[in-house]
C-alpha cells in the first residue's frame, strides 16, 4: 500500500535517545522527517521519557538527548520549519497520559507486542516497569497534544499508532469532540531495514555492533560491517528474485543512492558480491559524511543545540497546554 506525501497537515514523531542511532532509523524516521517538514506543520520530538522505561545509565542521559537532537538537526530537521524539543521539557504530556489511561482498556494495552519483545529482553521480572507496561499511553499523549494528523514511524510502532487512535476515538465518544485522530504515514521502501547478520530481524540498536551501521561510524568501520554483512547463495541482484539478505543491501543501496531500481539492478548484473559491497559501502558514506560532519559541529558546543530545544519547548508548551486545558474542562477537573 503505497502512501501519498501528506501535506497542510500537522505531524508529530519522536526517537529515544537509547543508544545509537542507526541507518535504519534515518531511513525509517529522520529521513522522512526531513522531507514532510516541507508541506507541513512538523513536530519532532526526543522522547526521554520513553528511554528510562528501562534500565538506563542516568549519567549517560544528558548527553544521549542532546545527541539524539544534534542528529535531527545534522539530518536536515530545520528549526526554523519545525518545532524540536524534548519531552520531558513539556509536563503535559505526562499528565495528559495520566489522563488518557482512565479511557484506556488494560486489556488493549495487554496486546502491546513491543512491550512483550521489550520485557522478554530484560534479565530479571522486576526489572519490567509500570512505565514500560504503560509506554504506549505515553506515547498517545505525545502524538493527541498536538492535534496530530499524521505520524511518521517504522512499521513496528503501527500497532502503537493504532492503540492512540483507539484512545482518540474512546475519549471523544466519552467526552465530546477534543482529540484528533492520528494516523500512521509509513514510507515503503525503507518500512523496515533489516540487520546485517540476520534479514529476518529489524535493524535494532539492541542486537550488537555488528547488526547496523550507526550514524557516527567513521568510513573504515562502514567498509567492514557491509564486507561481513550477510548475502545469499547466489548473486542475483533483483529487488524482486534476491534472497531477503540481499534485498534489505539492496533496499539500502536504494534509499542512500535515490537511485531506480532498474539501474541498480542493471549496474550489477554479472557481478559478485565483492563489488557490490564495495559500492554499497561508499553510497553510504557519502550519504553520511556531511551529516556526520554538521553533527560533530554541533555537539562541539552545545549552545546552539540547547537554545534550539528552548525554543522548541515554548512553541510545544504553548500548543500542548491547551489541549490539556481543554481535555480537563470536559473531564470535569476544576
Ligand atoms: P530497539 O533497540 O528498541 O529495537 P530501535 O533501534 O528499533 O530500538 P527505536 O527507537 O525503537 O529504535 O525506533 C525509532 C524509530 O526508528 C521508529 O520510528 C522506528 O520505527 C524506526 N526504526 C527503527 N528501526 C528501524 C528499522 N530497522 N527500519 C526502519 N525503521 C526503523
Ligand atoms: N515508541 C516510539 C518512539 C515514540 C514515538 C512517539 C514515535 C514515542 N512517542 C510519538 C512517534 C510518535 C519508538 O519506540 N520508536
Amino acid at each position: 500500500m503505497a502512501q501519498n506525501l501528506p501535506s497542510n497537515k500537522t505531524i508529530f514523531s519522536g526517537l529515544q535517545p537509547s543508544g545509537n542511532l542507526h541507518i535504519g532509523n534515518y531511513l525509517g524516521a529522520i529521513k522522512q522527517w526531513v522531507r514532510l517538514q516541507e508541506n507541513n506543520t512538523a513536530l519532532f520530538c526526543v522522547v526521554d521519557q520513553h528511554a528510562i522505561t528501562v534500565p538506563y545509565e542516568p549519567k549517560e542521559l544528558q548527553n544521549r538527548i542532546l545527541d539524539a537532537a544534534a542528529m535531527y538537526l545534522a539530518a536536515g530537521v530545520n528549526p526554523e520549519k519545525s518545532i524540536i524539543f524534548v519531552q520531558s521539557h513539556v509536563a503535559a504530556h505526562t499528565e495528559l497520559a495520566w489522563l488518557l489511561s482512565t479511557v484506556t482498556p488494560y486489556g488493549n494495552v495487554t496486546r502491546m507486542t513491543q512491550f512483550k519483545d521489550k520485557s522478554k529482553k530484560l534479565s530479571s521480572k522486576d526489572a519490567i516497569s509500570l512505565a514500560l507496561f504503560s509506554y504506549p499511553v505515553l506515547m498517545a499523549a505525545d502524538i493527541l497534544l498536538y492535534n496530530t494528523n499524521v505520524v511518521p514511524v517504522g512499521e513496528d510502532q503501527v500497532q502503537h499508532i493504532e492503540l492512540a487512535r483507539d484512545i482518540a476515538e474512546r475519549f471523544n465518544k466519552q467526552y465530546g469532540p477534543v482529540l484528533t485522530m492520528p494516523e500512521a504515514y509509513i514510507p515503503q521502501e525503507t518500512a523496515r531495514i533489516m540487520s546485517l547478520t540476520d534479514p529476518k530481524k529489524k535493524m535494532s540498536k539492541s542486537d550488537g555492533e555488528k547488526t547496523y551501521i550507526a550514524l557516527t561510524d567513521t568510513a573504515e568501520v562502514i567498509r567492514k560491517k557491509i564486507a561481513s554483512a550477510v548475502t545469499d547463495t547466489d548473486p542475483i541482484f533483483s529487488f524482486k528474485k534476491s534472497g531477503p539478505a540481499v534485498q534489505n543491501l539492496l533496499a539500502i543501496y536504494k534509499a542512500f543512492s535515490e537511485k531506480e531500481d532498474q539501474d541498480i539492478e542493471k549496474a550489477f548484473e554479472g557481478k559478485g558480491y565483492k563489488d557490490f559491497k564495495e559500492s554499497l559501502a561508499e553510497v553510504i558514506i557519502t550519504a553520511l559524511s556531511p551529516i556526520q560532519e554538521k553533527y560533530k559541529t554541533l555537539r562541539e558546543d552545545d549552545t546552539d543545540l540547547r537554545f534550539t530545544l528552548g525554543r522548541g519547548m515554548h512553541r510545544a508548551q504553548q500548543i500542548a497546554n491547551s489541549t490539556l486545558h481543554q481535555v480537563k474542562e470536559v473531564m470535569g477537573l476544576l
